[in-house]
């Protein structure tokens, strides 16, 4: 499988299957269905896989998937962000570009959202522009891969 089809893993955390009705004055009114329809116009021809759980063990099995299949990763570990050392070292064994995304400002919020365990294993990390940072990321990871003008 070359660069060229191997597929941009979207890895989504716990909870984030209750966007939409889920604390809408900092998560927004957007659905999974939706944030994956931006996903699906972002990457355009370039082949994506998207998930979602709410156990620890599947994120870990989809990066290890990732590890042997895929040319970048956008993950929202959304709570285990802050927790899963796990997490945390299966992407430290994934060799592409990995971007960190989370729809809100965790710097703006609680102090327990502020110290991320995952963006040390990371090539960057997008926070507070909503689901529209999805985007943002497959745009990113598309360039990262030679897959988009930089
Ligand atoms: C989602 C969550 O579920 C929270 O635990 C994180 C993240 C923030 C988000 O903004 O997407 O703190």
């Amino acid at each position: 499988m070359t660069a060229e089809t191997r597929p941009i893993y979207i890895l989504n955390g716990p909870n984030l299957n209750r966007l939409g009705t889920r604390e809408p004055a900092i998560y927004g009114t957007a659905t999974l269905a939706d944030v994956e329809a931006i996903c699906r116009a972002a990457a355009g021809k370039h082949p994506l896989v998207f998930r979602q759980s709410n156990a620890e063990h599947e994120i870990i099995d989809w990066i290890h998937e990732a590890i042997d299949q895929g040319a970048g990763i956008v993950i929202n570990p959304a709570g285990l962000s802050f927790t899963s050392i796990p997490i945390l070292d299966a992407l430290k064994m994934f060799s592409g570009p990995i971007i960190e995304l989370h729809i809100s400002n965790i710097h703006r919020r609680e102090p327990l959202y502020h110290k991320s365990l995952v963006s040390q294993a990371v090539t960057g990390v997008i926070c507070g522009l909503g689901v529209d940072g999805y985007r943002a990321a497959i745009d990113a990871i598309l360039r990262l891969i030679g897959k988009k003008a930089k």
